[in-house]
């Protein structure tokens, strides 16, 4: 099953727990990163808690094993049920956020290719496949893998086995959801979502795709 997550980068509080609420009964998990939480505060994820979904941490936590894992335990305490680190930091700071989302009995996953055009500069030449290696390893729940570039989700499905791949860069940076669905765990989108007139039909135009 392809889980589908709502990547909710809007800054104001009030839009933000409308777009949510409304979009609640089409959406799997909610993804929540830095315009969220630095323009409302970590406390956002309690007042999302009524939508009663799981709330991923993009904070691509990326630095030394002790301040990751200071970051980690923020974001379990304050009602995450995941995180997303970067790899490129080594495995002892994957291990970081992967020993504290355990503790919590939370999920980390690890970015292994962005799925940005400048994504391809430094995750490529076999960084990616290292990345996502080194995060299997160190015991991570999954990765991110780029839905702009399906090929590369292959790839790097055959590095992770049978571990989870989320997926984001559908819609607005020219990702096809349908591409790239059968392939991964969870697809992640957002402006497609939060952008539109009506955001709860926009994630259910989505919503096909939960169970392929
Ligand atoms: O490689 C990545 N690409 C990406 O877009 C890793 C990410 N975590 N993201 C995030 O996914 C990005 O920060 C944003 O929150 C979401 C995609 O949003 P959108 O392009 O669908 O609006």
């Amino acid at each position: 099953m392809t889980e589908l997550i709502l990547a909710l980068d809007v800054t104001e509080k009030k839009k933000a727990l409308a777009i949510a609420n409304a979009c609640a009964p089409h959406i799997d998990a909610i993804k929540i990163g830095y315009p969220l939480v630095l323009s409302c505060g970590l406390s956002i994820a309690q007042e999302l808690a009524t939508t009663r979904l799981p709330l991923i941490a993009d904070f691509k936590v990326a630095d030394i094993p002790n301040t990751n894992t200071l970051i980690c335990e923020q974001v379990f305490r304050s009602g995450f049920s995941a995180v997303i680190c970067h790899g490129f930091t080594g495995t002892d700071s994957m291990k970081a956020c992967i020993t504290s989302a355990h503790a919590h009995r939370g999920e980390c996953y690890v970015v292994a290719e962005m799925s940005h055009p400048g994504g391809k500069a430094f995750f490529s030449g076999g960084v990616a496949e290292q990345i996502a290696a080194d995060a299997m390893i160190a015991g991570a729940d999954g990765i991110i893998a780029p839905a702009t570039r399906p090929d590369r989700v292959k790839v790097l499905r055959g590095v992770v086995g049978k571990k989870k791949i989320l997926s984001p860069g559908i819609g607005v940076q020219g990702g096809d959801a349908a591409a790239v669905a059968s392939l991964v765990d969870g697809i992640i989108v957002g402006r497609s979502i939060y952008e539109a007139a009506d955001p709860a039909a926009a994630a259910q135009r989505y919503a096909h795709l939960r169970h392929v």
